[in-house]
């Protein structure tokens, strides 16, 4: 199980050629293995291996390549850390696969739909992070439409979470994630960011991955590159919000902001006199 005692970063580690936020230069294992000691030195607790990119309009990737991007960076990463490692994949296979390599979290943004799915991690007994995402990648900022955005996202987690239970994931190994920016307006991403504590309610840890996406972008007019401040800003409402993972591109920057809001928000932080 992973120690969510306090605020705990996930770095991601896209290791596809078409990554929307680092251009797919970490599609080698070498250079995978590089970026994952980047973000561990800056105080990453867990790394985040994807490679399928989910971005708006992403093509699919099929098993075989998926696997052979994925695997030997997770290999190379459990060899040199002792870490908790998240496979980012819809794939039964390339969970299985993952988790023998090294993998000890399944970081599903399909939340165990495909078929296979839930019995494969019911049957590996890791935890999962079921994310929301309403349609698929390649269409899903099409026209995404909600009567009550919170309520939907909320009630299809529960209603997952139940499913995962009913076939022997306790509990405890189940975290959610309301899916910023799949399948949501601006308007429905800050709907769910501003009812963050309603999703915590449910008493499941929740991840939020707001870094570098679109929604800063909106907000700030900003490219890719340039939304450092906007996902700091986004990640300290996320913790105001309950979120216990913060799913992130630059990590040495949110371990400072994490570090801020721990002092002022957590008991027995330095502000607290002796
Ligand atoms: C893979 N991936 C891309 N964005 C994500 C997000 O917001 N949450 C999670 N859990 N995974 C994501």
């Amino acid at each position: 199980m992973l120690d969510l005692s306090g605020p705990r970063i996930m770095g991601v580690l896209n290791v596809t050629p078409d990554s929307f936020s680092d251009g797919g230069r970490f599609d080698r294992p070498y250079a995978a293995l590089t970026h994952a000691r980047s973000m561990v030195e800056a105080g990453a607790d867990i790394i985040d291996v994807g490679g399928e990119s989910t971005r708006p309009g992403a093509a699919p990737v099929d098993e075989e390549g998926e696997l052979a991007r994925v695997i030997p960076a997770i290999e190379a990463i459990a060899k040199e850390f002792d870490l908790p490692i998240s496979i980012d994949t819809s794939k039964p296979r390339v969970m299985r696969e993952a988790v023998a390599a090294g993998a000890s979290l399944v970081n599903d943004v399909n939340a165990l739909r495909a078929p296979g799915a839930v019995e494969t991690v019911a049957g590996m007994g890791v935890p999962v992070c079921l994310m929301h995402m309403q349609g698929e990648p390649r269409t899903m900022q099409q026209s995404p439409h909600y009567d009550d955005v919170v309520g939907e996202v909320k009630d299809f987690l529960l209603a997952r979470a139940r499913t995962c239970v009913e076939a022997g994931i306790r509990p405890e190994a189940i975290l959610f994630d309301p899916g910023f920016g799949f399948g949501k307006t601006l308007q429905h991403n800050l709907a769910l960011l501003r009812s963050l504590p309603s999703l915590c309610e449910t008493g499941y840890p929740v991840v939020a991955g707001i870094s570098r996406k679109s929604m800063i972008g909106m907000l700030t007019g900003r490219d890719v590159e340039q939304r450092l401040a906007g996902s700091l800003a986004a990640a300290v409402l996320a913790l105001e919000g309950g979120a216990r993972i913060l799913r992130v591109h630059d990590v040495a920057e949110t371990r400072d902001a994490v570090r801020v809001w721990e002092a002022v928000r957590l008991t027995g932080g330095p502000l607290e006199s002796p």
